[in-house]
Order: structure tokens, then sequence, then C-alpha cells
């Protein structure tokens, strides 16, 4: 039967509301991160979730039902599992009975909206491509935020997208969109973009203000909190910007299309950079799951 599962730990927290964070899984598959740094993401931004007082709730798909929070045996079948399904995807993945799957963004809010859960974390979200005037690939991310009661935090969006046009997009569809302690949009491995956020607040504290004031604004879809990687862990943009040339090379002589383009990219740049894309990577997770939670408990405050 096909149905939604949610773990005992994160039904008990949402039951007796305490802070819940969800998670997606695409990042800590072999889709995001290449073993053993996959692993170490989800540990580490699990770890965040729980030192700040909140219960972390991956999501994904397993024995053909949504879940949201995983019992200590499902992990390691999300760290393994290697069908990427996005919001449009998971009807028709419960309907096949799917063993595993892991979820997008845009899935993994879905889920979140579905069962309650009101603030997510990831690294960074998908946005409109370079090249989306021709391609019109544009992730699926952007209109889930939208429709979908959730607060998302990510180091603003991946940097091989084409950055203006996500923000442009995030505008059309209506997405508050708030740089914490920055007044740029984040480039993920680094901290500025050279675009401006719509707006800036500067504590957790006044993000749950912000989202209590959409809600009474009659906004019901989500907003996105833009967090720089950690000083400490950035990767400046100049370095950065010719292994992106080369995954995008390499991305678009594979051929891929479709739902198979950003797991391209991604390889191709951890290649590129001799893996030093990768550290980043995991500290800015870890570092939005952890504004995910202050944020959570402050929502509940
Ligand atoms: N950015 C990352 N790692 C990832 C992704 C984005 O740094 O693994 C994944 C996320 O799951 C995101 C998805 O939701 O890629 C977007 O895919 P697409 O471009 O096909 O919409
Ligand atoms: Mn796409």
């Amino acid at each position: 039967m096909n149905q939604i599962r949610i773990s005992l730990e994160v039904a008990a927290a949402l039951r007796e509301k305490r802070p819940v964070v969800a998670l997606e899984s695409t990042i800590t598959s072999s889709l995001g991160l290449p073993a053993p740094y996959n692993r170490e993401c989800y540990d580490r931004v699990e770890a965040a979730i729980r030192a700040e007082g909140a219960v972390p709730a991956v999501t994904g798909i397993l024995d053909g039902s949504l879940i949201a929070g995983a019992e200590p045996s499902d992990v390691e079948r999300l760290l393994t599992a290697t069908r990427k399904v996005a919001e449009r995807d998971l009807p028709i993945a419960l309907a096949q009975g799917a063993p595993t799957a892991v979820t997008t963004v845009s899935a993994s809010v879905a889920i979140a909206a579905r069962v309650g859960i009101r603030v997510f974390a990831t690294g960074g979200i998908g946005g409109v491509h370079r090249g989306a005037a021709e391609s019109f690939d544009i992730s699926s991310d952007l209109g889930a935020i939208a429709r979908h009661p959730v607060l998302v935090v990510s180091a603003g969006a991946k940097a091989f997208l084409d950055l203006a046009k996500t923000l442009e997009y995030l505008e059309t569809l209506s997405v508050p969109v708030i740089g914490y302690e920055t007044d740029e949009f984040p480039a993920f491995w680094s901290r500025t973009s050279g675009l401006k956020v719509p707006a800036r607040l500067d504590s957790p504290r006044d993000i749950a203000v912000a989202a209590h004031a959409a809600t009474i604004s009659g906004w019901v879809g989500g907003m996105l909190i833009a967090n720089p990687i950690p000083f400490t862990d950035e990767i400046p943009a100049s370095e950065i910007a010719a292994a992106i040339e080369k995954g995008l090379a390499t991305a678009a002589a594979s051929g891929a299309t479709g739902a198979a383009v950003t797991p391209k990219i991604l390889a191709a740049i951890a290649a590129a950079t001799e893996s030093r894309s990768i550290p980043a990577n995991l500290a800015l997770a870890e570092s939005n799951a952890r504004l995910a939670a202050k944020i959570a408990a402050a929502l509940l405050d």
C-alpha cells in the first residue's frame, strides 16, 4: 500500500511541537556527492541539527512509501539509492512501488509540507541553468518553493547555474528571498556573486517574524533563506570559475539531458577541482542545517 511513513522520532517531535528540519536525500546519494563524502555530509548535517535541539527528517522513498525521517536501518539504503525523484515524479514512483529513491529539493519540500514540517535545509537549490533561453532548463525546485509553505535554507544556488536569472525567476514566482547576514546572493562555494538579495535579515528570530508576516500577507508558499558558506570554508569565485567552465563543458559533451544534467555537472566540477569543491560543499551543508534548526526553534517560540 502506498503511504507516507513518518519516523517515530519525527512523529513524536511534530506531535510535541518540537523543532524539526526536513532534508533532501539526493545530495547525500552518489548523485550529489561521491562516497565516502556523502555519508560524512549526512552525519554532519544530522549532528548539527541535533546539536541545536532539533530533529532531522530526511525525506525519500522506501518500499513504495514517502518517508519523512529515517529509522536507523533506513539510512544505508538512502545513501546508496540511485533513482532521483523530483516533485512531479513522486506519484509515479509511489505507483510503481519504487524500492528506493532519493528526493530532490522540490520533492523534499513537497513531502515536508505534506507532514507539517516548516523548515528545510540543503546545500544549494536547483535553479535556472545557463543557456536556459535555449534549453528551457529551469529546476522544479523553484516552483516547489513557491507552492509549499516551507522555509528553504541554502547557500544560494549552485554557481554553475545562471544566478541572475534564478533570482529573476524567483521574483516572477513571488518567492521572498532573504539574505542571512548578507546583502549578496551567495554563490554556493563563494560568499559573493555580485548580485544583491532583495532583503537581508540577521537573526533566526527575524526570519521567524518574516515567515509569520508572510502568512498574514496571505502568502501560502515558502521563502528562500540564502546563507553564505562560512568564511573559513569559502573557495573564492575566481578560483572555482575555471572548474565550473570545465565541468559544464564535460557535462555538455556527455549529452546528458533532464534530471541527469545536474549530477553530471556536480561530478565534473568535483573532478576538475581534484575534489577541493567537496569539503566546501560539506561545510556549507552543515552550516545551513544549523541555521535551519535555529529557525525551526524560533518559529515555535
Ligand atoms: N545542488 C547540490 N547537490 C545536489 C543538488 C543540487 O549541490 O545534489 C540536487 C538537489 O537535490 C536539487 C537537484 O534539488 O540537484 C536539482 O536537480 P535539477 O537541476 O535536475 O532540478
Ligand atoms: Mn533540469
